[in-house]
């Protein structure tokens, strides 16, 4: 049993009221968490606000000295950090190594070296020379949620200190292990106290101290659409900084020139990595009605392949839901597809899986076919091992379906014409589109959606820019 604590001001606290945790595999409490209040939550600010002199007046390069110490920490824990992933989450502990473990020590890594050359700029007039300087914004709020705890929660911390920012970060309360493990981190490598402070707590409780809190200058959220929309309810009136990235409902379009046998396992992976809990997998999958037939039979030969069971074995593929409610959540998806007149070609049923996973919260991967483009099965964010499959004639069909959810988050191309594939997803109305690939990430490149699935835009310079305050001095000669 992990006993996880507060950490404020370089110090690890107990609180008054606990939260357990829950292995979602086996449905055993592995943990306690702090449930904490708004005094909590106040401790927290007056240590990110005492800390913020002394940590903004060191220069960017004693700064990104800490984020390479803090990287190599974390590195040396990267075992640890995808065992407690896969535990916490229940995802397979393959993915937690390639994708958690590994991207958490990249963000740190990536944000020292990329912030090298985020300095001033100069723009010369004919009689003035203006110096656009970038100051930290004050004390960053950080709100994470569960399908990528350590990963969401180093990108966005990393690029708050290194821009001077001092910071206040609340996990999700389902899944805190690795956010404890990065306070060890922190507290190992010495970083200042109060530089980064993590309070754990429930979204409404915790969650929303921070972003009420008059002295937090600043949110970053990652987490459902109605909760981003409650958290901008709050925070926008006081004019805070504010970015959220919220969910998405992602198309795949699939052309009649494709190359399916390579397309295939990586259209697949883009349905249900992580249990289809990433937003932006691709849900919707759009195939072309000259290769529906060959499509289905290889995309259900593969999926119905796939191997749901114990997140520890290398063997599995898939692994259990975050939660027995949000397994129940992505049910009652299925049984409204069902309503909606889908048919199931494979999956749609909980594995039967032998003690102590018979307790967890495991879904086969599934696929529904024979649905209306527009219906809610296949324009809601369900967020878990379900795709939807629909046919389409012409490619303008295609950009039509793929634009027709309240979201715009991400999206991809599949064709062996890649000029074809780009003027296609020129028309596609979100924040990214892939083109024969997924989910394969420049961290130098702007990460956000439209619509929706969100407001800002993170990644490279657009986090930097995200966590300072441009400040133009004009000086006449
Ligand atoms: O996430 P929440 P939930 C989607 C997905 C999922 C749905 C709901 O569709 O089914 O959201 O998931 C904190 N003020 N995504 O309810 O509530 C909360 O404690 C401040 C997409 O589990 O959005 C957690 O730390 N904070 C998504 C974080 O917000 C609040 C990833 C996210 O939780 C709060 C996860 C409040 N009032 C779910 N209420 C993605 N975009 O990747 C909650 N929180």
């Amino acid at each position: 049993m992990i006993l996880v604590r507060n950490y404020v001001n370089g110090i690890f606290v107990d609180s008054k009221e606990t939260i357990e945790d829950i292995n979602p595999a086996t449905s055993e409490v592995i943990a306690t968490i702090p449930r904490s209040n708004s005094d909590d939550v106040n401790e927290a600010v007056l240590a990110a606000d005492k800390a913020r002199d002394n940590w903004s007046s060191l220069s960017l390069d004693e700064r990104r000295k800490w984020l390479e110490k803090i990287a190599n920490a974390l590195e040396a824990r990267s075992g640890e950090i995808a065992k407690l992933e896969s535990l916490d989450t229940g995802k397979p502990i393959k993915i937690a190594r390639a994708v958690d473990a590994s991207r958490s020590v990249a963000n740190f890594r990536f944000f020292a070296e990329f912030s090298k050359d985020f300095h001033e700029q100069k723009f010369l007039m004919e009689d003035a020379t203006n110096h656009v300087i970038f100051k930290p914004v004050g004390i960053a709020g950080l709100i994470t949620p569960w399908n990528l705890p350590l990963y969401l929660l180093s990108w966005k911390i990393a690029p708050a200190i290194v821009m001077g920012n001092t910071v206040v970060a609340k996990p999700s309360e389902l899944t805190p292990l690795t956010a404890n493990l990065l306070a060890e981190v922190l507290d190992e490598v010495g970083l200042p106290a109060g530089v980064v402070n993590i309070v754990h707590g429930f979204g409404h409780e915790t969650g929303q101290a921070i972003v009420s809190h008059p002295k937090v200058n600043l949110i970053s959220f990652t987490g459902g659409t109605i909760t981003g929309k409650k958290v901008a309810e709050t925070a926008a009136p006081m004019f805070k900084k504010l970015s959220l990235e919220l969910g998405g409902k992602n198309a795949t379009i699939v052309l009649d020139d494709v190359d399916l046998d390579s397309a295939i396992p990586e259209i697949a992976r883009s349905g249900f990595l992580n249990q289809g809990q990433v937003c932006l997998c691709g849900s919707r999958i759009l195939v072309s009605d000259k290769i529906w037939n060959d499509f289905l039979e290889k995309f259900i030969g593969h999926v119905s392949n796939m191997k749901v069971g114990d997140p520890s074995s290398d063997d599995s593929d898939l692994g259990a839901l975050v939660s027995l409610s949000h397994r129940d959540k992505v049910e009652s998806y299925i049984h409204l597809a069902e309503r909606e007149g889908g048919e199931i070609l494979c999956g749609g049923k909980r594995p039967s899986l032998e003690s102590p996973f018979d307790k967890g919260s495991f879904l086969e991967p599934t696929i529904v076919s024979n649905l209306d483009y527009q219906s809610r099965t296949a324009t809601e964010e369900i967020f878990g091992p379900v795709v939807t499959l629909h046919k389409f004639e012409k490619d303008e069909d295609a950009v039509e379906m793929a634009n027709c959810t309240d979201y715009g988050l991400a999206g991809s191309v599949w064709t062996s014409d890649s000029a074809r594939g780009k003027s296609l997803a020129e028309k596609i109305e979100t924040g990214m589109v892939w083109i024969n690939t997924w989910l394969h990430r420049d961290l130098r490149v702007p990460f956000g959606g439209v619509k929706s699935s969100g407001v800002g835009t993170e990644g490279g310079r657009w986090s930097l820019s995200f966590f300072s305050q441009p400040v133009n001095i004009c000086i006449k000669e």
